[in-house]
Parts: structure tokens; sequence; C-alpha cells
């Protein structure tokens, strides 16, 4: 099979998403990384959509936004780990769930990555070590990106009513918890597009503190082990295909 191309930023949540879709289906990527700073290395998109990343190419494809990327290669790798339960009601549920992690676990994840001073120059420092750019240019992008996530972030918390950037996500993280209840995955007894959404998110912030306080809560870690068993047993990378930017 064809490699995927995704083109991403390497601490993107929606990007994560697509990372841990298709490491359980077992399909083949190479990543792209793209300079948030004009995004040169995109591909030609139709004019008017947002030129904002995930974006993947698969022969003659492009698809823009993870959610609709989950569906691409939902619709065209049926066959290889299904994302998708047949039963309606499981498929409202693990829908429901990818929605919650769009609309809420990705826009607190990076409060809790950039929210503070501190947190905001550690994730230079890690964005910095997994990137393809020259080491000025490097520089320039990771500290630059930052400081704007540090400014992003400040605003995301005010939007949400102010408080503590932690306590925003320790709430997320109560309701992803009541979702799963006792059960290995949280649609039905196999994975689906909610575990891989909601584990290539919280992917996101595997290096930095706040990683340890999702693994204080023992249902949540054992569900993380479980999916991340998966995405290990049946990865593809094609990592020598990864093409710098
Ligand atoms: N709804 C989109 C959101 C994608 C998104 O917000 N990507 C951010 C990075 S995390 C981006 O590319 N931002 C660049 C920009 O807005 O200029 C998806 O699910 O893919």
């Amino acid at each position: 099979m064809q490699a995927l191309t995704l083109y991403q930023f390497e601490l993107c949540p929606f990007c994560h998403k697509v990372k841990a879709a298709a490491e359980v289906k077992g399909l083949a990527y190479q990543k792209v990384e793209v300079n948030p700073y004009g995004k040169k290395e995109l591909p030609e998109l139709p004019e008017g959509t947002p030129r904002k990343v995930p974006v993947v190419q698969y022969g003659e494809r492009t698809v823009q936004d993870s959610t609709a990327i989950l569906d691409f290669i939902e619709e065209r790798f049926p066959d290889k780990t299904p994302l998708l339960p047949k039963d309606q009601q499981l498929q409202r549920k693990a829908r429901e769930v990818e929605a919650w992690v769009d609309d809420d676990l990705a826009q607190v994840l990076p409060t809790v990555i950039y929210g503070t001073w501190g947190e905001a120059v550690k994730a230079a420092q890690v964005t910095a070590r997994t990137s393809n750019f020259g080491m000025l240019q490097n520089l320039m992008v990771r500290a630059g990106g930052s400081l704007i996530m540090h400014q992003i972030s400040k605003r995301i918390v005010k939007r949400r009513g102010g408080g503590d950037a932690h306590e925003m996500l320790a709430a997320e993280l109560d309701k992803f918890e009541n979702w799963l209840g006792d059960d290995d995955f949280v649609a039905g007894p196999s994975v689906s597009i909610g575990d891989v959404s909601a584990h290539g998110a919280l992917t996101c912030i595997k290096d930095f503190p706040a990683y340890a306080k999702v693994m204080e809560r023992p249902r949540l870690a054992a569900w993380y082990a479980r999916v991340q068993a998966l995405r290990d047993a049946n990865r593809v990378v094609d990592r020598a295909a990864d093409r710098a930017a």
C-alpha cells in the first residue's frame, strides 16, 4: 500500500488524531512538518478553505480537517481495523466522543502545554527535538510558536470562564472517564474513532507534566495503555520517507 502523506505540526492534537487512527488501522504514513509561518509546505488547497493542519494526501485525493480525514481513511480502508461501530447507537457515541475531542479536549490541551511561561519554554524545547527544520529556522519557529500559543492559551482559558488550566483539563477527563465507565473502549467492545481521537489528542501532552496527572487515573491509564498497545502492534510508519520541510 502506498503511504499517506500527513502535513502536520508536531504538537497539534488534530494531527495526533490522524496518526493514532492510521497506526491502529495499520496504514503507513509519512509526515511533512509544516512551518506555521507561511505554511509553504502545504499542498494546493481549494480556495477559501482554511490553511490548517492536518492535511492528508493519498494518491489524487487531498483531504483537510481531522474528522474528514478519519472518515476518508475509514471509507477507503474499511477492512483494516474498522473504527466506526456498525451498531447505530454505538456509532453515535463514537462520533460524540470525537466531537468532544475536537471541541473541548483539543481546545483545553494547549492551555496545559503553554499556559505558564515555564510551560511555553518547555514546549519550545520539546518541539525543537522533533523538528526537521534547520537550526536557526527551528529556533525561530519553535520559540515564536510557543509565544503565540501562550497568548492563544490565555484567550482559551478566558473564553472558558477563567480558572486554572489544569483544573479545566481534569473536568474534561472526568467526562471521558464517565463515558468509558468500566469498559475497555469508549463506544462498545472494540476500538473506535472515539478512542483514537482521545488517545491521539492526549499523546500531545506525553512529554509534559500534565501527562502524569492523566496517568494517576487508573481506569484512564489502563485504557490509554490498551489503545497504545494497538497502535504499537499495528503501526507501519514509513519514517525513512519523512520529508524535511
Ligand atoms: N477542525 C480542524 C482544526 C485544525 C486546526 O485548528 N489546526 C491548527 C493547528 S492545531 C492550525 O492549523 N492552525 C493554524 C492556523 O490557524 O493558522 C481539524 O479537526 O483538523
